[in-house]
């Protein structure tokens, strides 16, 4: 089954997202998410110019050879707008083949492992009161984990902190708006609004942090022994991950779980953490790693190492990504958690899509493939608009961490 057209999508239902279509010559079509939150054109022109005219008249059919001539053919390995591009093809060839096949493409992964994938949700105050009230609300439409982000006293923004009810989206300006940054503040407030939280809601609902980078290894061991009373589930991205064995530090101190790995885009940026036990959940996804056969793979090796997946899942990756994570969720025998901020009522108009949510799971489409399809015609009309991503600055200036 040869493929006859390839489609690069730009749409802004509220938001930036590139789709690849795959059309075959029997009129099959596939989807897959390619965006890159900030750098969109970059993965757009990669696969326009780069990728789409080797894929004309390929066998829609292998997906593992047509993964292996995009990585290895290119020369240039990894990166994530390679990866990123690499990812929308094969998330499209997985949705052809499960069309093909009449089968939900988490039948072609094995099958079901669980009933239902448990998802967290972002809850974000200025204030405690504000917090608490969000996090009611999560836990009273059945969420069982919550994420957990709150202003801090003296600083005026706070990553992950946006209006209440609202869902935060940070790229927004064309130029990146800046804020200041202090550590200090930070490390000293953060366990004060973990105590209230865990007094308010007792054991039960599972709490998480994302600390967005900003932390230098002792400063994430000291974060992470101060929250142990407060029993996380994860401590999210506590430092920038390039540094692997920078871990170790902060493994030797708490035992206050690490998840990470939002940016990371091949199996090669996580190897060490994974295989030395350093990390807890692994947090990549299937549009910015390699699509499904990349992201199995890194999976699978986080299975004999007992390190669960916690996928990322922001609104700058689409329903695209959204249906293909939960295939992929629902089917490997080590899954942990899912992120989920549900989409705009625009975007979830683009991309009509099966997956729903229930009791704080989200489940799968049962229709043949991902289950998730872009509307051409809706899309065309909202046309791509710059937006970055934010920057951060200590007091004095220095550029920080976002
Ligand atoms: C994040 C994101 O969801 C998360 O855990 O850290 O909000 C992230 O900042 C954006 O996806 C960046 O594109
Ligand atoms: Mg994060």
């Amino acid at each position: 089954m040869r493929i006859t057209d390839a489609r690069v999508i730009l749409t802004c239902p509220g938001r930036n997202f590139v789709t690849l279509k795959i059309v075959t010559e029997d009129g099959v079509t596939g989807v897959g998410d390619a965006t890159l939150n900030g750098r969109e054109l970059a993965v757009a022109a990669y696969l326009r110019e780069h990728v789409v005219p080797v894929l004309i008249g390929r066998d829609a059919a292998r997906i593992e050879d047509t993964w292996q001539y995009l990585y290895k053919g290119a020369y240039w390995r990894r990166g994530p707008v390679t990866m990123t591009a690499i990812a929308a093809v094969d998330t499209a060839l997985w949705d052809i083949k499960g069309k093909v096949a009449g089968l939900p493409v988490y039948q072609l992964l094995g099958g079901r492992s669980r009933e239902g994938v448990t998802v967290y949700g972002h809850a974000h105050g200025e204030t405690v009161e504000g917090l608490l009230a969000e996090i009611s609300r999560y836990a009273g439409s059945g969420y069982r984990a919550v994420r957990v982000q709150s202003g801090v006293p003296g600083l005026s923004s706070v990553y992950g902190v946006g209006t209440p009810g609202v869902t935060y989206e940070p790229a927004s300006s064309p130029v990146p708006a800046e804020a200041v940054w202090d550590t200090e503040r930070y490390l000293d407030h953060l366990p004060r609004v973990f105590a209230d939280v865990r007094a308010e809601f007792g054991p039960g609902l599972k709490l998480l942090h994302d600390v967005h980078h900003r932390l230098t290894p002792i400063e994430a061991a000291r974060l992470g022994r101060s929250l142990e009373p407060y029993a996380l589930t994860w401590l999210e991205d506590p430092v920038p991950a390039e540094l692997q064995e920078g871990f170790r530090l902060i493994r030797r101190h708490t035992t206050t779980p690490l998840a990470v790995g939002e940016v990371f885009n091949s199996l090669w940026d996580c190897r060490q953490l994974i295989s030395e036990q350093l990390v807890d959940y692994i947090r990549a996804t299937v549009v910015h790693a390699g699509g499904i056969t990349h992201l199995r793979r890194i999976f699978d090796l986080a299975a004999i190492h007992q390190v669960r997946s916690g996928s990322h899942g922001a609104t700058d990756l689409s329903p695209v990504c959204m249906a293909a994570a939960l295939h992929v969720d629902i089917a490997i025998p080590n899954f942990g958690l899912q992120e989920y901020l549900p989409h705009s009522a625009e975007t979830d108009a683009v991309f009509p899509h099966g997956y729903h949510f229930e009791g704080g799971y989200l489940h799968p489409s049962e229709t043949p493939g991902l289950g998730v399809d872009i509307d051409e015609e809706l899309a065309a009309r909202y046309p791509y608009r710059p937006a970055a991503l934010p920057v951060n600055r200590l007091r004095d200036g220095t550029l920080h961490d976002w």
